[in-house]
C-alpha cells in the first residue's frame, strides 16, 4: 500500500510539473502569435489579421460549424461520406433531381487573402453543367471568382477543388456561394474556408 501511495504522489507531482510546463509554453505561443499577428482573445474581434478556419462536413445539424444555407445533406448507403471514407455519414447533395443547388455561406469579414477548399464527387460522367463559386458583397448578386467545368471531370471519385478569390472583392464583408447544375448527381462534402491564400491554386 506504501508503494502505491508513493507512485500515487510521484505521478501527481509529475503531472502538475507538466501542466504548469504546458500552461508556460501555451503563454509564449500566445505572446510570439499577438506579436506578429496582433492581439487574441476578446481583444482580438476585429483583428482581420487572425487565422479563422470555418470546417463544413455535413455530419451534424446543431454543431457543425457549417453557416451554409440550405443546410441540407443525406445519410447516404450508396455514396461514401468524404469526411470519414466510409459509407456512413453525411454529405450535401440536391436531392430534388433537378441537378441544380446552390449554397450560400454565412458573412465574412475582410482579409488580405481568402481560400475556399472543398471535394465534390459525380455520379456519373457528363460534359453538361458546371459548379460555380462566387461572392456577394452587399446586395450585389454576386461576383463570380471560380467555375469548374462538367467535362473531363470522373465519376464516383472525390476531387478536390480550391480557390482563391481576388483581393478586391474581399475588402467588404462578403458570402461565398456555391452552385451547381452539373447534369448529374454532384456530391460535396467537407468545405473549408479560411482566410489566408491556398497552398495550391485551381486544383480544380
Ligand atoms: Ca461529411
Amino acid at each position: 500500500m506504501h508503494t502505491f501511495q508513493k507512485t500515487y504522489e510521484t505521478l501527481k507531482a509529475k503531472l502538475l510539473d507538466i501542466n504548469t510546463e504546458v500552461n508556460l509554453l501555451k503563454d509564449d505561443v500566445d505572446r510570439a502569435i499577438e506579436q506578429t499577428c496582433g492581439p487574441l482573445g476578446n481583444l482580438g474581434i476585429g483583428n482581420t489579421h487572425l487565422y479563422h478556419l470555418t470546417y463544413c462536413n455535413f455530419e451534424d445539424n446543431e454543431d457543425d460549424e457549417c453557416t451554409f444555407v440550405p443546410l441540407r445533406f443525406v445519410i447516404s448507403q450508396v455514396i461514401p461520406d468524404h469526411t470519414f471514407g466510409s459509407k456512413i455519414g453525411h454529405v450535401f447533395y440536391d436531392s430534388a433531381t433537378t441537378y441544380v443547388s446552390k449554397l450560400t455561406s454565412k458573412v465574412f469579414q475582410p482579409a488580405d487573402a481568402y481560400c475556399i477548399r472543398f471535394y465534390f464527387r459525380l455520379y456519373a460522367v457528363t460534359t453538361t453543367g458546371a459548379i460555380k463559386l462566387s461572392l456577394q458583397v452587399g446586395e450585389h448578386p454576386g461576383y463570380p471568382f471560380h467555375s469548374i467545368p462538367a467535362s473531363n471531370l470522373p465519376a464516383k471519385m472525390w476531387i478536390l477543388a480550391e480557390a482563391s478569390p481576388d483581393q478586391e472583392y474581399i475588402q467588404h464583408p462578403f458570402k461565398i456561394i456555391l452552385e451547381n447544375n452539373i447534369r448529374t448527381y454532384v456530391y460535396i462534402d467537407d468545405i473549408m474556408i479560411f482566410n489566408t491564400r491556398c497552398n495550391t491554386d485551381d486544383r480544380h
